[in-house]
């Protein structure tokens, strides 16, 4: 008989290359030894250290896939995939602080900028001495955000910018924000904008008080009249589907960092229940129990070889938005799932940071909001297979 590893049944290791295995056991070994000693504190006091992001730059951790002659490991994407599963095995928020800066603010620049903006933003980005931001959302434009208030009118020079984004990741401490407004010189098209902290009017509050994601700053950004040149302008892209290519990549990143969130879930509650005793015996040895196992497991084994597909076929340029839809709804409903099981089966110490399920639940209440709702996805997909769009 074949040998079973119980916590990599379909040897996802051996589906990957050897540079594949490297980043993932770096991203591993850097995100266990620097990430994991500060989380409970960074969660329980609501607390963002910017320098995570120079060490993640240290370690290469930031825009994997962007070419190295601007500061990236020029690697593939399910390298960066792996890289989303280390780090979110420890917090889901700084995952988030990694994914936006890989996939919302390097990406656009290095996809749609112009050469001077790739050389003027991208080695810093890389590097972590730059923090960058990805602003779509806005008070009244969440799921729908071609409803978006934001304008850009021409002036002699440039562009003057106004108005509010709302559930910014990094906003407060960012230094580059890449924003999304309609543009009155291009027929009232969504074009993206660069602007840089310090900017007259522009200004990024921290919204306080969130019970998800606490390790990641989240703010607002207020634009109030902004003026910037023609360079702060990205060229090379008009309409939704700007924001949307860097939401394809992100999105894909999260189905492989949700993931890495739900086998830290499934592996606590294992080591738990082999140790905790009731009714004489180890609560693992429980019909229940066990259950519950079997389904965290398959549904992480399932759910990491549908990644690591959509990551070989984004690599191989095949991968449809509808099948990053598919694995980022259901990678985050499942790992919220497990989660939420995870915790219960914790019984009342699963209520404490010091086990950490909770936390994890926490987080992936919102993972599973962002980057388009679990029923936003439903839609994509409905609309897909029937023809017919729900969404008004
Ligand atoms: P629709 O008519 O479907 O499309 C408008 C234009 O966009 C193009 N497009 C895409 N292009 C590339 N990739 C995709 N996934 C695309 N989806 C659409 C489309 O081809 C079309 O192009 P064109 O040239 O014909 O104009 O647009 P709609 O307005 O009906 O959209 C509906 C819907 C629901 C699909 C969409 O708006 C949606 O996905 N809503 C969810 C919004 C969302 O995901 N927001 C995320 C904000 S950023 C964030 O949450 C960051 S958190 C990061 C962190 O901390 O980790
Ligand atoms: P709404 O769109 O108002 O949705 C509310 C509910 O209605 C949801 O259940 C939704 O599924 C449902 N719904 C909406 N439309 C329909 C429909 N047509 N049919 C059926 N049901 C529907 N945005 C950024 O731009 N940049 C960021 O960095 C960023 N970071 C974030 C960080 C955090 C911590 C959070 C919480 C959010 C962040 N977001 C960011 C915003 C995020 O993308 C939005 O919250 C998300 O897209 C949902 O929008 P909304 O909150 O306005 O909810």
């Amino acid at each position: 008989l074949a040998a079973f590893d119980w916590a990599d049944p379909f040897r996802l290791t051996d589906q990957l290359s050897e540079e594949e295995r490297m980043i993932a056991e770096s991203a591993r070994t850097y995100a266990q030894a620097n990430l994991a000693p500060r989380v409970t504190d960074a969660y329980l006091n609501e607390t963002t250290a910017p320098e995570v992001f120079a060490e993640m730059g240290e370690m290469g951790l930031l825009g994997a896939t962007i070419p190295e002659a601007y500061g990236g490991l020029g690697a593939g994407y399910v390298a960066y995939g792996l890289v989303a599963r280390e780090v979110e095995r420890v917090d889901s928020g700084y995952r988030s602080m990694m994914s936006v800066q890989s996939s919302l603010v390097m990406y656009p620049i290095h996809a749609y900028g112009s050469e001077e903006q790739r050389q003027k933003y991208l080695p810093g980005l890389a590097a972590g001495t730059l923090i960058g931001c990805f602003g779509l959302t806005e008070p009244e434009a969440g799921s729908d955000p071609a409803g978006m208030k934001t304008r850009a009118e021409k002036t002699a020079t440039g562009y003057r910018i106004t108005g509010a984004k709302m559930w910014i990741s990094n906003a407060p401490i960012a230094d580059v924000f890449v924003i999304w407004a309609k543009s009155d010189a291009h027929d009232g098209k969504i074009r993206g904008f660069v602007l840089e902290k310090g900017m007259a009017g522009l200004s990024a509050p921290k919204i306080g008080g969130k019970l998800s994601l606490r390790a990641s700053i989240t703010g607002e950004i207020v634009m109030d009249g902004v003026e910037v040149g023609e360079d702060a302008l990205l060229p090379g892209v008009e309409g939704l589907k700007g924001p949307f290519g860097c939401l394809n990549r992100a999105r894909y990143g999260i189905s492989w960092g949700v993931m890495g969130a739900a086998e830290d879930c499934w592996h606590r509650a294992r080591d738990y229940g082999l140790e905790r005793r009731q009714f004489n015996r180890p609560l693992a040895q429980t019909q229940l129990f066990q259950k519950k196992l079997a389904d965290m497991q398959t549904e992480i084994a399932l759910g990491l070889q549908g990644s690591l597909q959509a990551g070989r076929m984004m690599d191989a340029g095949t991968c449809a938005p509808e099948i990053i839809s598919l694995i980022k709804r259901n990678n985050c409903g499942k790992a919220l799932d497990i989660a939420r099981h995870a915790r219960d089966m914790h019984g009342g110490n699963g209520i404490m940071a010091e086990y950490h399920v909770m936390r994890h639940a926490q987080n992936l209440e919102t993972v599973n909001t962002y980057e388009g709702t679990h029923d936003v996805h439903a839609l994509i997909l409905g609309r897909a297979q029937t023809g017919l769009q729900a969404f008004f």
